[in-house]
């Protein structure tokens, strides 16, 4: 069988009446904006976009208290020029902006809302480990002609796509348009994304996990405690031995867990408290988290559901506990039990 671009998924979606042009439109031209990431981030030192972004000795620090890099902000710039004009989008909000942004008036205007997190895993973007774009795509509520950042605040639920780019030994396009989660693997030869595995599906049971565990004693004690168990092995409670992962590009954390299962966490601790979490809810937690359900997974803060957290506002972090099912399960079960005895 010939292969299957994305363009052709897509078209292949709106026929089967899963998705309208706009949305095909809109992924395509997100499509296209990863393609270009993906050929700066391969530049490398080549094309001068390694280093903090700002003056030497006065980096640029972007609205989450961090240092941007080069390429944070040229991924940002790729991802709203790219997308300005398409006829598509209401506004575009980012983790490295304040604010959201509305398309530009000499432009016309479309009902989605775009919200992106332009190069994730950035501490790794300096030392060649793979880094990544993350993506969701909402509706602009009805009758909302200037969109602001009120108006991203909306539940995972109401994600209509979403999905990342992975940067690695080779690029890849996770996808998800709420009808399973599907990678798309980019022929550079021919520069089309081409269908690669479909829907794909996370084991319920894994041996595997995903944590900084440099951060260990400063996380809530169930989380503590879910280490330790797992550290213990086959005659620990969880009686089996667990190998652990950390890559430290979520993008490439959550790549292993679709590819072949894991829990990934990022527990509240006590550094991270007062923010509610290191990860960002819009821009990290909800497009990872629909993917990992689409893929029969599980998506957590811990506590709720990550799908149904009412966002309040567009930069909130939340803890995240993603991956195998039961895994997920389990870490939840912790939780529910430290709080019952609190
Ligand atoms: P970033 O968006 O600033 O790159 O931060 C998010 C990243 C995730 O990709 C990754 O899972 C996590 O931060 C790594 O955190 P740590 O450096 O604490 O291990
Ligand atoms: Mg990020």
């Amino acid at each position: 069988m010939s292969p299957i671009s994305l363009t052709r998924y897509l078209i292949e979606e709106q026929q089967a009446g899963r998705i309208c042009a706009d949305l095909r439109l809109l992924i395509e031209v997100v499509a296209r904006a990863c393609k270009s990431i993906s050929i700066a981030v391969g530049k490398g030192d080549l094309g001068g976009v390694l280093g903090d972004a700002g003056t030497p000795g006065s980096a640029s620090i972007n609205v989450q208290g961090e240092a941007q890099k080069k390429l944070d902000v040229l991924s940002n710039e790729i991802l709203l020029e790219t997308n300005a004009w398409g006829g598509h989008l209401a506004a575009c909000a980012s983790e490295e902006m304040d604010h959201s942004q509305p398309i530009p008036d000499r432009y016309p205007k479309g009902n989605y809302l775009l919200v992106f997190d332009p190069l994730d895993g950035s501490s790794n973007i300096d030392v060649n480990v793979t880094v990544g774009t993350i993506f969701s795509v909402l509706r602009c509520p009805d009758g909302v002609s200037a969109p602001g950042d009120e108006h991203f605040l909306q539940p995972g639920t109401a994600q209509v796509a979403a999905g990342y780019a992975a940067y690695g030994s080779s690029t890849l396009l996770v996808l998800t348009v709420g009808h399973g989660t599907h990678v798309f693997t980019l022929d550079r030869e021919i520069g089309s994304f081409i269908l690669t595995r479909r829907d794909v599906r996370i084991p319920e049971e894994t041996r595997e996990f995903a944590a900084n565990v440099s951060n260990q004693r400063h996380w809530e004690a169930p989380m503590q405690r879910y280490v330790d168990e797992m550290l213990a092995g086959k005659h620990g409670p969880r009686g089996k031995d667990y190998n652990m992962r950390w890559v430290a590009s979520m993008v490439a954390d959550v790549h292993r867990i679709l590819t072949r299962g894991g829990i990934f966490i990022y527990p509240l601790d006590a550094k991270n408290r007062a923010q509610g979490g290191k990860l960002r809810l819009l821009y990290e937690a909800n497009p990872m988290s629909l993917l990992v359900e689409q893929a029969g997974g599980a998506a957590s803060t811990g506590r709720l559901r990550m799908l149904e957290v009412q966002p309040e506002k567009l930069h909130q972090r939340v803890p995240v506990f993603l991956g195998s099912k039961h895994e997920v399960e389990y870490a939840v079960a912790l939780h529910r039990a430290h709080d019952a005895n609190a």
